[in-house]
């Protein structure tokens, strides 16, 4: 595949974990818990020996491996004002020209996949939103997931939607789904859903294995389920109430669209009394440090070959 010229170029060789930008933006979490969130993911990532790829929509051009830590006033910029940038927009932000568009799980992977990168951590993932029959949404991500040949490791899809819905879409999508050491799909901010996983791994290299063998069998995207951690997790009665205040909200405001999802999680950040916030920065860098032993893992087998 050819490298689009406005990705900034990074060395797919390399174990590297790329990483949305949505989450770090106003978009996904409150200041200043989202820069916080940005330099765990950073940390865990290069602790884990791997090298981080943030992806962004920066004065027109698409990046692969924004460098936050040597420029605190982009990470400042892409943290505040960005604009939401899901996979059908980046056409529109690189042709308009805009300065800052915070990419989503499936801009992200759009943009890894073309850089030549396999691995990508999220905090969870979009999917099958509650009442989709009568709305139709259903997020892209779950298509981008399908579409490209990477790994993408989050604590679930969001807890809010419809979690056996997006299992099964999924299913139908061809997306093998892996439990990371567990046998239940995590719900998030909680660690189970209470809905079995299809196969549960318990090392990178097995998550390696599947992976070299999926893709050589032309299989696309793959998702690893990872819980969050015990210690950082929240009740799941308490969050399950706390989502339906939440979805009340944003019913009342009447929000659609691309919308809906930033609503919904501010709403549940008020719910919980701020609780899902931690959580949240608990359960995003977790996922960036299981991701960081997987690249490092694929990159081994992919040298041993
Ligand atoms: N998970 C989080 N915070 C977020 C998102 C997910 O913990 O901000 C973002 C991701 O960028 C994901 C997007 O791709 O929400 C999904 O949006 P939608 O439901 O509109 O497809
Ligand atoms: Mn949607």
């Amino acid at each position: 595949m050819q490298t689009p010229k406005s990705l900034k170029q990074t060395d797919p060789s390399q174990p590297h974990v790329a990483l949305e930008s949505t989450i770090f933006s106003h978009l996904g979490l409150p200041s200043p818990s989202n820069t916080e969130a940005l330099q765990r993911c950073f940390a865990a990532v290069n602790n884990g020996g791997a090298v981080p790829a943030l992806t962004a929509v920066l004065n027109g051009e698409a990046h692969v491996g924004v460098a936050v830590d040597e420029d605190h006033e982009l990470a400042a910029q892409i943290c505040g004002p960005a604009r939401k940038v899901a996979a059908r927009d980046l056409g529109v932000a690189i042709g308009q020209g805009w300065d800052y568009g915070a990419t989503t799980v499936s801009a992200s992977l759009t943009l890894a996949a073309n850089a030549g990168l396999r691995v990508f951590a999220t905090g969870g993932i979009g999917g099958v939103h509650r009442g989709w029959p009568d709305t139709g949404d259903i997020s892209a991500d779950l298509d981008a997931i399908a579409a490209h040949q990477m790994i993408t490791v989050s604590a679930g899809a969001k807890v809010f939607l419809d979690l056996a819905a997006t299992l099964e879409r999924l299913e139908t999508l061809s997306v093998p789904v892996l439990g990371w050491q567990t046998d239940d799909f995590p719900a998030f901010h909680a660690q189970s859903s209470g809905l079995p996983v299809p196969h549960r791994v318990d090392s990178a290299e097995e998550v390696a294995r599947i992976a070299n063998a999926h893709w050589e069998l032309g299989g696309g995207g793959i998702l690893v389920a990872a819980p969050v951690p015990a210690a950082d997790a929240l009740d799941f009665d308490e969050l399950s109430m706390a989502v339906d205040t939440a979805l009340q909200e944003a019913e009342t405001q009447g929000v659609s669209g691309p919308a809906v999802t930033p609503v919904i999680l501010g709403a549940l950040a008020e719910a919980t009394d701020g609780n899902s916030v931690p959580t949240n920065l608990a359960l995003a860098e977790n996922n960036a440090a299981i991701a960081a032993a997987i690249a490092v893992a694929l990159a081994a087998s992919t040298t041993a070959a």
